[in-house]
């Protein structure tokens, strides 16, 4: 085993990811000069091997422990992203320590640090999802028998949160359509709403005086939007596993939308006629809507939406940069949503 456990990982071994996506190119050659790979012998694990090919990865990621022993074999077999838009953009990647630090996940507190230091006791097997409402095949699915079937794909998205941050993360996993279609939804399933976890005993922002959620945490889509082929469940980044702090172990991620429509850990799939109650619209709604589409035309009410902090920022630059319709997104999804005063279904 190649995996290192992060107290075995020297800090000179965390490369940044463009001297890293360098290394990589240069070992690419050398890899086809030495014709399929005889040069590294066969002591790399799945991971290294298929990584090379991969838009982002990170060595820090490989680090993580595997959830199950099977999620191995599923990791070998990711799909690298294509070259273009829009499961991929050229943007220079949010590097690793920022995407798993920098987070928002109430359950674990309400600061950006809180879902990455206080995620420690959070398990991930076995885990079960719910799948419920107008579909012919409902049931407690294990996650094996959910994940097992799904071909694993790589995919570069930008995410947008609404505080007017925003990153580029290389996601590994699958189109949610992909799920849905073998649930069977019947006619009468115009919406899917989802719900995270809660455990209290894991998740210390649960049971907090300072916590303002509802639980669970719930978020929703239209049938149309969730079977989009852009609309992902993601099980991993950075060419590994998803991190507590990120989701695991699967999250929603709608590229188009405010990252608070992306949830994660999910343990219920629900599909319904009418629209569903989600998390941020229940608490404030004159603020945050059901549709939530990235909209710089359209501004929160305490602050403008036309502009973001790409992260990370640095000392020499702020990174501001205009935000786009749909998130970038526009050409996909738009006609999703003709017809509609965006203004009014924010
Ligand atoms: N269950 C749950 N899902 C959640 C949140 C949360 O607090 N709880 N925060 C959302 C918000 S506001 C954002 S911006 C994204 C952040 O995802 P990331 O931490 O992987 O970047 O997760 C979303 N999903
Ligand atoms: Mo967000």
């Amino acid at each position: 085993m190649l995996i290192k456990k992060p107290s075995d990982v020297k800090s000179s071994e965390i490369t940044p990811e463009n001297v890293y996506r360098k290394r990589r190119e240069f070992m690419k050659e050398t890899a086809a000069l030495a014709l399929g790979g005889s040069l590294f012998g066969g002591a790399l694990n799945a991971l290294a091997q298929n990584g090379d090919a991969l838009k982002g990865r990170a060595p820090e990621a490989l680090s993580l422990a595997a959830p199950a022993p099977w999620w191995e074999q599923k990791f070998a077999e990711v799909s690298p992203a294509p070259d273009q838009e829009p499961y991929f953009t050229g943007e220079t990647l949010t590097p690793y320590p920022d995407v798993t630090r920098y987070n928002n996940f109430y359950e674990f507190g309400m600061d950006k640090s809180d879902p990455s230091s206080r995620s420690e006791a959070f398990q991930t097997d076995p885990w079960s999802v719910e799948i419920s409402g107008e579909v012919a095949k409902p049931g407690t699915y294990n996650l094996e028998d959910l994940l097992g079937p799904m071909q694993l794909e790589e995919r570069v998205y930008r995410l947008r949160c609404v505080e007017a941050w925003s990153m580029v993360i290389p996601w590994i996993g699958f189109p949610l359509v992909d799920l849905i279609k073998r649930f069977e939804p019947n006619s009468k399933a115009k919406f899917v709403e989802f719900e995270t976890l809660v455990d209290p005993d894991t998740m210390p922002g649960v049971n907090s005086r300072f916590a303002i959620v509802d639980w669970p945490y719930r978020e929703g889509l239209r049938i149309d939007e969730a079977t989009h082929p852009l609309a992902f469940i993601a099980v991993g980044l950075y060419g590994s596993y998803l991190p507590a702090q990120n989701g695991a172990p699967m999250r929603l991620v709608v590229p188009w939308k405010y990252g608070f429509k992306s949830i994660k850990s999910i343990v219920r799939i629900n599909f319904r006629e009418t629209m569903p109650n989600t998390t941020w619209n229940d608490l404030q709604s004159n603020e945050y809507g059901f549709y939530a589409n990235v909209n710089p035309e359209v501004h929160h009410p305490r602050w403008r939406q036309d502009m973001e902090r790409r992260l990370p920022q640095t000392l020499f630059s702020r990174q501001y940069i205009e935000t786009r319709q749909f998130n970038g997104y526009a050409d996909q999804v738009a006609s999703l949503y003709s017809g509609m005063d965006l203004a009014v279904h924010y």
